[in-house]
């Protein structure tokens, strides 16, 4: 070691599209994890040392897209039972897939509690971000219950059972892919770090009426991930959509639902929003980078490259999906990282 300040690192994101136009600077430190969007269906794997999710997400009418979450820090990387994980110390990425079944909620509620079991043993007992990519969202189960409500009683059981050690779920995504199973990705980090952070247009979804499901989805809004030493925080925004209170609005109608919900972004990643939770910074619309956008049918998906490209500055990074979202009237979600 040399003299001078240590550097505990941070992550970061690169998105890709396929095929691979750009190469990326190689990390200091190292990959901890890779997400591919493709065209079948994947699961997890460990590939040159990292931790690879490739989900169902891609179909006629987008394309392939990788996302890598680079660390400054080196990396180790293994194999948990079925899932992946990658760890620098400060960071935790973890990813498992779920095959189908006729029935998810048990499953769903084994797999996060292996999870977080998995991560508060290594010390890394705070989330910051979590994927739930689950095929037929809006489909029934074999009990006639639709996916999306039978996955969110299976974890809302398992952060039951965690109360005492896991408080409310960080930002988070929930949306369909294009084969049954779901795909579970998070990145949990060393205690202190983070601030969840809601949205004053929104009802807290963990107060959503009953007649949204048996079990309220928990998760924030948003969660602001504070950066170490010297380095600038990151704010990861949920999927976000044209929600106001707990309800839906725009109802069959597109263009008022993009609208909507980038406007839901804009107040939420807004200084006075943040500064409700002693977050000192102030970010815009344009701020958003590494954007995930899912279209639920494909005739909208010009409209929306366009009205959102319109929204967000040319060299910001966007991968666009053509799959369900978690209610069946909302056409279309959008998520992304502000840093
Ligand atoms: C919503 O605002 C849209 O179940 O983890 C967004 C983000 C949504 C995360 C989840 C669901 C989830 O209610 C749906």
């Amino acid at each position: 070691m040399t003299t001078g300040r240590k550097r505990r690192g941070n992550i970061s994101v690169q998105l890709h599209r396929c095929p691979f136009d750009r190469t990326i600077d190689a990390p200091a430190g190292g990959v901890l994890a890779r997400v591919n969007f493709a065209g079948g269906v994947g699961g997890t794997s460990l590939d040159d040392g990292a931790p690879r999710l490739t989900t169902h997400m891609v179909g006629e009418h987008t394309e392939p897209a990788e996302e890598i979450w680079v660390s400054t820090l080196p990396v180790t990387a293994g194999l948990a039972g079925e899932a992946v994980f990658a760890e620098d110390g400060e960071h935790l990425f973890y990813a498992v897939r779920l095959d189908a079944r006729p029935v998810y909620r048990d499953a769903v509620r084994r797999m996060y509690e292996t999870a977080l079991e998995f991560a508060f043993e290594r010390g890394y007992t705070e989330m910051a971000r979590m994927w739930n990519l689950v095929g037929g969202i809006t489909d029934p189960n074999a009990e006639g219950v639709e996916i999306y409500q039978d996955f969110c009683v299976g974890r809302a059981e398992a952060f039951a059972a965690w109360d005492d050690r896991v408080g409310r779920l960080p930002a988070a995504t929930g949306i369909g892919t294009l084969s049954q199973g779901v795909d579970l990705c998070f990145i949990a980090v060393r205690p202190g770090r983070t601030t969840h952070i809601e949205n004053p247009r929104q009802t807290p979804a963990y107060e959503y009426p009953v007649r949204y499901g048996p079990k309220s989805p928990s998760f924030a809004r948003a969660t602001w991930l504070r950066g170490l030493d010297d380095e600038p925080g990151t704010l990861f925004v949920s999927g976000t959509a044209s929600i106001v209170g707990a309800e839906t609005v725009h109802v069959d109608d597109i263009t008022g639902q993009v609208d909507e919900t980038l406007r839901n972004i804009e107040v939420l990643v807004g200084r006075e929003n943040l500064a409700r939770y002693g977050v000192e910074r102030d970010f815009e619309l344009k701020d958003l980078d590494q954007v995930r956008v899912y279209v639920r049918d494909a005739e909208h998906l010009p409209l929306v490259r366009d009205r959102v490209r319109a929204a967000l500055p040319a060299h910001t990074r966007i991968a666009w999906f053509n799959v369900d979202v978690c209610r069946p009237d909302l056409l279309v979600e959008i998520e992304g990282v502000c840093r």
